[in-house]
């Protein structure tokens, strides 16, 4: 059946990877792009469908209640997978209220347009695309599941763990068809290089410093985008209404470790004897308040609805590394603010 998507935060880095495979693989659904294009969002990310008849793009802020009525009604949209936030722990930590605002109130006004636009909600699904870090930081070993209590850390995970509940809510209150997913850290192509993957390459290649946080023992679980971008395509359509999925990697790494991974590839690449990236590493002071370990026990994805990662992480991050080195210009352009020029020249 045709369906009108909404998919905000399109021109993000998760966002353009899901708007890529819907609208590749789903000729007959019309993929409607919805993003304000902070510093994070960026059309040429999604260059290579910007043509694609069933691809339309709204420049639109979710704070901006009127336009989002306007685009459920000029769309007709009947479903919703929501990306739009602010993502980077450390802008949480310098400006904690423009999470509030994106995260959370962004988040309340998306589904008060679907609940006031929608008819029988049956029909209708509105899919909140989250993150591991609501439920705290495993210091003590174990995993996250689905049944683990929220217990967010950080202002950026407070905004995330308040507008899973406010979904939540949603469903019992209203009865909205929902679905939520908690992800793990996400890294390859189109990342902005604030991230500590793309930070890296992108420091690495002009020789700079590589700023390692405390001591480089915090642990995260690592997942390819394309795979996550697969996994909200399995719960979109195959995912049970009011459940909350957890998706992962199984693939936890610490983030010196990582660090001396990319290092000694770019090394490989760049034709540098073995070792001189290494000398980059520096270590600063630790990010306040910062998670021990994530790891996420994706099983439930995996045996309900048969997900599962399809790269290994050193393929991952080969193919990043790729990426970024034959990208130079898409560094350069969000590097130094040049990409709004390229919005204005194409919208
Ligand atoms: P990103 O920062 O790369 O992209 C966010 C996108 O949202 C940008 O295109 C930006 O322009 C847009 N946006 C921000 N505020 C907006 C607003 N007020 N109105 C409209 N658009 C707005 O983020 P990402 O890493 O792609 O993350 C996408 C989603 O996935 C987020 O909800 C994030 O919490 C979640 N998530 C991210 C990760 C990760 O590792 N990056 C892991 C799990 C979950
Ligand atoms: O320069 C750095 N040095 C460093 O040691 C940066 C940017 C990070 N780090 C550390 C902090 C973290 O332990 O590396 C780890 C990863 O940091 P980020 O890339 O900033 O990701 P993280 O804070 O783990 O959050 C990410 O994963 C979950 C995303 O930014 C979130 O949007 C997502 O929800």
């Amino acid at each position: 059946m045709g369906k009108n998507i909404l998919i905000t935060g399109g021109a993000g880095f998760i966002g353009c990877h899901v708007v890529q495979l819907f609208v590749n693989k789903y000729p007959d659904y019309k993929i409607v792009n919805l993003d304000c294009l902070t510093y994070a969002g960026n059309l040429e990310n999604l260059k290579s469908i910007e043509d694609c008849p069933n691809y339309v793009f709204e420049k639109v802020d979710i704070l901006d209640e009127a336009e989002l009525k306007r685009v459920f009604e000029a769309h007709a949209i009947t479903d919703v997978i929501h990306l739009a936030a602010e993502s980077h722990v450390d802008r949480s930590i310098t400006d904690p209220l423009a999470f509030v605002k994106t995260n959370i109130i962004g988040t309340v006004n998306l589904l008060n347009t679907a609940k006031a636009y929608w008819k029988d909600y049956s029909e209708h699904l509105f899919y909140h695309v989250s993150t591991d870090e609501v439920y705290g930081s495993l210091d003590h070993g174990g995993f996250f599941l689905e049944t683990t209590p929220y217990d967010p850390q950080s202002p950026y995970s407070a905004s995330k763990a308040s507008s899973d509940h406010f979904v939540r809510a949603y469903a019992n209150t209203y009865k909205l068809k929902t679905v939520i997913t908690n992800c793990s850290n996400n890294y390859g192509p189109n990342q902005f290089p604030e991230k500590l993957i793309p930070l890296c390459i992108h420091n690495i290649r002009n020789n700079k410093p590589l700023p390692v946080y405390g001591k480089g023992e915090n642990i995260r679980d690592w997942l390819y985008v394309v795979d996550h971008a697969r996994a909200i395509d399995v719960v979109f359509h195959q995912g049970k209404a009011g459940e909350t999925y957890n998706i992962g990697g199984f693939n936890e790494w610490k983030n010196i470790d990582i660090v001396r991974l990319l290092c000694q590839k770019m090394d490989e690449k760049l034709g540098r004897a073995a070792g001189t990236s290494e000398q980059l590493i520096t270590f600063v002071k630790d990010r306040a308040g910062h998670d021990l370990r994530y790891a996420i026990d994706a099983s439930k994805i995996q045996s309900e609805l048969g997900w599962e990662p399809s790269l290994q992480f050193e393929e991952g991050i080969e193919k990043t590394i790729d990426w970024y080195l034959s990208n130079e210009s898409w560094l350069e352009n969000v590097t130094s603010g040049n990409y709004q020029k390229y919005y204005e020249a194409h919208y």
